[in-house]
């Protein structure tokens, strides 16, 4: 397979300004005709043959202002010779047929339970039609669809339809990725949405029949989205109507196409019953994600793909900006850095780190990252740091004037910063051209005076190598620092300190006595810190720091630290750790959402990593044994309180899936989970027999399931919801997720010869599957079967989705950390998994990257 590099970068031969299409749907024999209105384009002189991508499409006609042509076609395109073209504007017409209905790999036109979908982000377009298939190609787009379907939609604004046909234009330019085509019997849950200047929106939602009453929080939440980014951004929305489509089958969370955003029915369907409070949160994150896309992604787009953290880095910043407001910014950026220590941190320590912008890639679906996302929003948290929130407030609003309409690249971001700012960025941008998570040491010094004494931080900084990058220079780190006095009062604010060298030091003078240091407050960069600190301070820190965040970082470090113990040297826990976590458990002037964090210790795969960064192996058993061993030591320190506290934590009256009564369930989910190291299960039996939403009924079910009970509450739950196919997504789960790990892979084995798993169905696939990978111990358990079961599925998959196949096999990049044993086991399956014939071009980059 062809490798793309960033430094290859052309622009397209011609401009492309109108594009006319028309739909005959049928299920394995759907007609496209396409009309392009193509032009020289003076960025490229000279004379150029036409190549259009094009993917499994049947070629009926072509022709070039209205005369036949016979392009010469491959199975990646058509081509026709400059010689064979006008010298000036031309038009291209053609027709081609395509079968939807056999298209398992949910790229280009699909079908989904008898509806009609698409997904073209990256390059699925090229399997509708021939298509200079590239995001710096902007068109206007018009859309006609003939199908014997109630409900036809495409991008842009209703032109008009009737029975069997309608039509739609899109007044906008946009690249083709973002084009959208839905048909089925679908009904509306509607809603409307006037904004500043006064344009009076239509939104719908479109679900099957029968989901109509899971729309209401999506609406609202959509809604929320488009007042805040009025607010905070300045940002209005273009067009008449908002369409919202849900689809069973989808391989990634949504899509935010122009006007049409699509999502997989998991992250917009919600009703109490049925959804837990995290799928209203991810819920109201998603589309507000997508909905901020028409700004940064859709109206500026990306000139090429090498380009995607453009709009995911600063989408995914902006969508945790809007779920901070709408919630408690510091259990949000507690959770974020979760995410990101689990996913970014994982990823950028193995075989397929990568830089936030790569230079070069086989398959682009492989790098719809954690890196790409996650740590591309945290450059963007760090650029907003350094300049401060006036600055960044300023340098926005120069992207969104001078780039409208355009496609645009990293240099032109940091251009704006720089306009804006005066500032040099240069040494900034490695951010986005080095891969690896920095390590930052640190060393204090405190010289003592009579008028007042100086402390001293001295940062060192590391930057480690990564495939196909070795050296690599300093980074600018902003590094939010506060200083408390010993007797627990602030003396020093949260101050940002801007590091730009490889050692570097800051003196803080005329303190009154040596301080604690909270450092990184607000997890101020995306960075390791290497410190050596002692439980107390740890423990000091965990009652006393102001900043949100180093507070709960402390009880995870002091966590980390027991475990890390408990594990190495058989040690027991201990009480610096034990009363800090009862202080905080019981401490009810703190939001009981961050007392919940704070209670939920580091997970396997966390203390994995953790331990090997310490230079040790990690023992997946042990480390299993350890953690369920701290959290009965846990359970049995705070037993005089958690009954007082489940109760306490018990939902009155009507459900509200905020942010609120959502913090009290889930203090109340962690108490029963401790209560059920002691009591046999018997509070989560009764609470899962009293729940009334699925958050407590879910919660309660994966509560026993995690102490070896629940057998019963597993089959009332399996009967209740036989026939609701997401709620059974999360019954599928919960057990291969809950496994003992001698048992996950047999468990995997028994779902998956039931009749109601359906591999082709991606949630259905990473439910029993995925959850097999995030089941720490039983993937890695010593007899290799979690390690075989994986590159089975792998390979059973990858013929029909592949991209999910290719996904899902980054269960295996951890690879490095284990003992030879385990490496062995993995090696010898990612080899067996790259050696099968035909394998796709997405698996096979991402084996042969993980193999090094
Ligand atoms: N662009 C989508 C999103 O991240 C994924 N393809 O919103
Ligand atoms: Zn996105």
């Amino acid at each position: 397979p062809r490798t793309v590099y960033l430094a290859d970068y052309q622009p397209f031969p011609f401009t492309l300004d109108q594009v006319s299409l028309t739909f005959r749907l049928a299920p394995r024999a759907t007609r496209v005709l396409a009309r392009l209105a193509f032009a020289p384009n003076p960025a490229r002189p000279g004379r150029h043959d036409l190549r259009l991508n094009g993917e499994n499409l049947r070629l009926v006609s072509a022709a070039v202002n209205g005369q036949a042509v016979s392009p010469a076609v491959d199975a990646e395109g058509l081509t026709i010779a400059a010689a064979d073209l006008p010298t000036g504007a031309f038009t291209l017409d053609t027709e081609v047929e395509i079968s939807p209905e056999t298209n398992t790999a949910l790229e280009g036109l699909y079908m989904s339970k008898g509806m009609y979908c698409t997904q073209c982000e990256a390059e699925g377009f090229r399997k509708i039609t021939y298509y200079p298939d590239r995001p710096d190609v902007m068109a206007r787009f018009a859309v006609r669809i003939e199908g014997e379907m109630p409900v036809l939609l495409s991008n842009g604004n209703p032109l008009g339809q009737g029975p069997g046909w309608a039509e739609w234009d899109d007044p906008w330019p946009k690249p083709a990725y973002l084009f959208a085509l839905v048909a089925g019997a679908l009904v509306a849950h509607p809603g409307q949405f006037t904004t500043a200047s006064g344009r009076d929106v239509a939104l719908n939602i479109w679900v099957r029949p029968g989901d109509e009453n899971r729309c209401a929080w999506g609406m609202e939440a959509l809604k929320k989205s488009m007042a805040w980014d009025e607010d905070v951004y300045g940002r209005e929305y273009d067009l008449d109507i908002f369409n919202i489509v849900a689809v069973d089958d989808f391989n990634m969370g949504a899509m935010e196409n122009k006007g049409l955003n699509i999502f997989n029915s998991k992250v917009v369907l919600a009703s109490p019953d049925t959804a837990t409070d995290d799928d209203f949160a991810r819920i109201e994150a998603i589309i507000a994600h997508e909905y901020f896309h028409n700004w940064t992604g859709n109206r500026i787009t990306c000139r090429d793909w090498f380009q995607l953290c453009l709009k995911e880095g600063l989408t995914v910043f902006r969508d945790q900006q809007f779920s901070g407001d709408m919630r408690s910014p510091a259990v949000k950026r507690i959770e974020d850095v979760l995410t990101l220590r689990a996913r970014q941190f994982r990823e950028d320590q193995g075989p397929l780190a990568h830089a936030v912008r790569p230079e070069s890639f086989v398959e682009i679906n492989n790098f719809y990252t954690a890196t790409i996302y996650e740590k591309g929003a945290e450059v963007i948290g760090m650029l907003k740091r350094l300049v401060g929130d006036a600055a960044y407030a300023r340098a926005l609003d120069l992207y969104f004037s001078r780039h409208d309409g355009e496609a645009a690249t990293i240099e032109d971001w940091l251009k704006v910063f720089e306009d804006a700012t005066g500032r040099d960025l240069t040494q900034f941008k490695r951010w986005y051209s080095e891969a690896g998570t920095p390590r930052l040491k640190v060393q204090e010094a405190w010289a003592a005076a009579p008028a007042g004494g100086t402390y001293t931080l001295t940062f060192t900084q590391v930057n480690p190598p990564t495939p196909g990058q070795s050296a690599k220079g300093a980074k600018v780190i902003p590094i939010a620092v506060g200083l408390l006095n010993p007797n627990g009062d602030e003396v020093v604010p949260t101050t940002v300190l801007e590091m730009n060298k490889t050692v570097q030091s800051f003196a803080f003078e005329n303190l009154s006595a040596r301080p604690v240091p909270s450092i990184l407050r607000g997890f101020s960069a995306p960075v390791v810190l290497e410190r050596e600190v002692p439980q107390a301070e740890r423990a000091f820190l965990l009652a006393h720091d102001t900043d949100p965040f180093n507070r709960w970082e402390a009880g995870r470090a002091l966590a980390k630290d027991v475990l890390a113990r408990m594990v190495t040297q058989g040690a027991k826990p201990t009480a610096d750790l034990l009363d800090g976590m009862a202080r905080l458990a019981f401490d009810d002037s703190l939001d009981p959402a961050f007392r919940a964090l704070a209670l939920r210790l580091p997970s396997d795969d966390d203390m994995a990593a953790t331990l090997h960064a310490a230079g040790h192996v990690p023992d997946p058993a042990r480390i299993h044994a350890a953690r369920r061993a701290l959290g009965l030591a846990l359970a049995e320190r705070l037993a005089p309180g958690l009954d007082g506290l489940e109760r306490s934590c018990r939902g009155t009256g009507e459900f509200s899936a905020e942010a609120g009564p959502a913090g009290k369930r889930a203090l109340r989910l962690a108490a029963l989970a401790f209560l059920t190291r002691l009591d046999g299960g018997k509070a989560a039996s009764t609470a899962f027999v009293q729940a009334y939403n699925m958050t407590e009924s879910f919660g309660a079910l994966a509560i026993l399931l995690e102490n070896c009970h629940g057998d019963q509450e597993l089959a009332a739950f399996g009967s209740r919801w036989t026939h609701d196919r997401l709620v059974m997504d999360k019954w599928f789960a919960v057990q291969v997720g809950m496994a003992a790990p001698e048992a996950a892979a047999a468990t995997v084995a028994r779902l998956t010869a039931r009749p109601d798993f359906d591999m082709k169905n991606p949630n259905r696939f990473r439910a029993v599957i995925g959850a097999l990978t995030t089941n720490h111990a039983g993937f890695h358990h010593d007899s290799g079967a979690g390690y075989q079961t994986l590159a089975d599925w792998l390979i059973r998959l990858d013929p029909l989705n592949p991209q999910t196949a290719a996904r899902m096999s980054t269960a295996f990049e951890t690879w490095p950390r284990y003992d030879a044993d385990r490496q062995e086991m993995i090696r010898a399956e990612l080899a067996r998994i790259l050696a099968t014939p035909g394998l796709s071009r997405d698996l096979s980059e991402m084996a042969g990257r993980m193999l090094g």
